[in-house]
């Protein structure tokens, strides 16, 4: 047993992962593995609420923890699984349902945004989908959840989700809080009035395996301004070029912004060349790991045994306080 906080994340298997995913999340889940008790996992179930084709669901869960592992994450100090390994979080899903009034749901943000985004589709699903997120975060009693700011009115539903449990049955679950990132929001490329997404198109994203050249092109084509970096693209590609470039080059830009000089083509074909040049090992060690999608599956279960030993404890406690453990 350890005496370290516990913190729980989850991404969905949905496709390439992009800075979003990985300066609001991902990065922080890698730094975070040294410090905390952490559960980080592949939220299938989840990106099942979304339009998409079974016979591409098992690459995408594989790729994904390619993903998270050639990024930096060690199985040795966290345990990453596949949520629908654990079917503890959906039993648990299940009896927080009955007590989460749906006005609460309605109000969720992101279930207004994907609803009008799959007109054709809106699921309970796609509607219950907080729920489910917070029994992932509460059978592992987490105290904190990295998250991108997106996610924050979800952390603050589950912390209602708690209470409501606690109330009704006895104080069981602990309320987290969301943990960000110095860049909780990055936003879109092409659209930076917009948070980047996947589902706005490629042309707003820069994913990380995206090779050099890619990278290239799509910095050049996103919008900036006359040189007072005032406009959120600009701001955008700032933000970026801060956590890529070099302190004297970032300085410099900032030193070349306020003098409204600022040479955003020199800036993106920089930026450009310091991006791809942070992902190499990354791209190579994903390439590494998806010839062998074996050892992949064995970190998968490894993960889901040390998951499931904590989702089994806790729904012991959880079934005799509700009441049906007879
Ligand atoms: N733009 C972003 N900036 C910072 N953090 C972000 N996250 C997502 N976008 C940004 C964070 O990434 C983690 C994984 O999120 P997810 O699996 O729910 O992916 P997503 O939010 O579905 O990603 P997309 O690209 O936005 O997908 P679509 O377009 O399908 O909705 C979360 O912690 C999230 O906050």
């Amino acid at each position: 047993m350890t005496n370290k906080q516990t913190i729980v994340s989850g991404i969905q298997p949905t496709g390439r992962l992009h800075l979003g995913n990985y300066l609001g999340a991902l990065k922080n889940f890698i730094k975070l593995q040294n410090d905390y008790q952490c559960y980080f996992f592949i939220a299938d179930y989840h990106s099942i609420t979304e339009n998409y084709n079974p016979k591409d669901k098992p690459q995408q869960i594989l790729n994904l923890a390619a993903d998270m592992l050639a990024a930096g994450l060690n199985p040795k100090k966290c345990a990453l699984f596949v949520q629908s390994d654990i079917p503890a979080h959906t039993e648990l899903a299940w009896i927080f349902n009955c007590l989460t009034p749906i006005s609460y749901l309605e109000r969720m943000t992101q279930y207004k945004d994907k609803a009008a985004r799959q007109k054709e589709n809106i699921n309970v699903g796609l509607f219950d989908y907080p729920v489910l997120q917070a029994a992932d975060i509460l059978i592992y009693h987490a105290t904190a959840v990295p998250v991108g700011q997106d996610q924050d009115q979800h952390v603050e539903l589950t912390r209602q989700v708690a209470r409501f449990f606690n109330n009704r049955f006895g104080q069981t679950f602990t309320e987290p809080k969301s943990l960000h990132t110095e860049t909780p929001k990055i936003m879109s490329l092409a659209d930076p009035d917009k948070k980047m997404s996947k589902s706005l198109g490629d042309n707003h994203c820069l994913y990380i395996d995206d090779e050099p050249k890619i990278i290239a092109a799509k910095l050049a084509k996103a919008p900036t301004d006359s040189g007072d970096a005032k406009s959120a693209g600009a701001k955008n590609l700032l933000t970026l070029s801060k956590i890529f470039s070099s302190e004297k080059l970032y300085n410099q830009y900032l030193a070349a912004a306020k003098s409204g000089g600022l040479r955003y083509g020199d800036l993106k074909k920089n930026l450009a060349a310091d991006i791809a040049a942070h992902f190499t090992d990354y791209r190579q060690a994903k390439q590494t790991l998806l010839k062998n999608p074996d050892q992949i599956r064995k970190v998968l279960a490894a993960g889901a045994r040390v998951a499931s030993a904590v989702a089994k404890k806790t729904m012991a406690e959880v079934r005799e306080k509700i009441g049906i453990s007879y």
